[in-house]
């Protein structure tokens, strides 16, 4: 077993899911309740979107051989380049906001986590696809070993890689930082997970190493790469633009289903 947290219990055993351990291990019934309440928050969201469809998977022999990286795809910004060059060992993914219990992970306890693979297709609405396979921890039972508060409505990722402060982008009424917004329905969707492969290795800086999103019943743009924290927020209408993301800030839509 495996102690992580900052702050509280959180075991993962061999294989076992991470919330599991947290249940075990949480030794005050106040955070397992509020465990409770955020779990029936959450299947409140599921219901009213009329249940978790998935998104198509394929095979090995569909993966594109070609893979476009888009968007940011080099980061010059000296902190990430320092733990690019610590094979981010010192690197931390911070989960906060409306949760009873702030996470901090680290890329090792990403990978022991309970993983999913996935081979999807991505749509960029610039009008390219590729098929990729994609490895990585749900989001959804870490959410619940933070212990998601039953006032939280979204999550937003918020990630490395700045746009700078191009007008022509709203740069100058927002600070560029690429960041992302996704609803409790698909932030507990199957198909949600932290990636840290691709293909089968490692993420590559141009794909969003050391982490990014796959949310795939969306689009492109949503699919957040180089996060450094995910909030649970109750609303994104205070932050940067107040439209949930980098590119809905700039009139994409929000919810950019496929
Ligand atoms: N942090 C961050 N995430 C991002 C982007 C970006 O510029 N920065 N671009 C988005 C867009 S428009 C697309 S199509 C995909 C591209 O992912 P890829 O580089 O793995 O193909 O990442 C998305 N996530
Ligand atoms: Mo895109």
């Amino acid at each position: 077993m495996t102690i992580f947290s900052r702050r509280g219990l959180i075991g993962v055993g061999a294989g076992g899911l991470l919330v599991s351990g947290c249940d075990r291990l949480s030794g005050s019934m106040g955070a397992n309740a509020f465990v409770a309440k955020a779990e029936r928050a959450t299947y409140g969201w599921q219901r009213l979107i009329g249940g978790q469809t998935l998104a198509q998977e394929f095979t090995a022999a569909d993966i594109s051989p070609i893979f476009k990286a888009n968007g940011s795809t080099d980061l010059k910004d000296d902190d990430y380049r320092r733990h690019v060059d610590e094979g981010f060992a010192n690197w931390r993914l911070k989960i906060d906001g409306l949760v009873a219990r702030p996470l901090s992970l680290s890329l090792a306890d990403l990978r022991r986590l309970a993983a999913r693979t996935q081979i999807t297709r991505h749509d960029c609405v610039e009008g390219w696809s590729a098929i990729g396979q994609w490895t990585g921890p749900q989001l959804g039972p870490i959410l619940k070993a933070a212990g998601l508060l039953p006032t939280a409505n979204y999550v937003v990722f918020h990630c490395a890689d700045n746009y700078g402060g191009e007008i022509s982008k709203g740069g100058a009424q927002s600070t560029g930082l690429y960041y992302e917004s996704v609803d409790l329905a698909d932030a507990f969707h199957p198909q949600t997970i932290v990636a840290t492969e691709m293909n089968g290795k490692p993420l590559t800086v141009a794909h969003g190493a050391p982490c990014r999103m796959r949310i795939e019943r969306q689009l492109g743009y949503k699919q957040a790469k180089y996060v450094m924290r995910i909030e649970a927020v109750d609303s994104f209408a205070h932050m940067e633009l107040g439209k949930g993301g980098y590119w809905e800030d700039r009139g994409y839509e929000w919810y950019a289903g496929i």
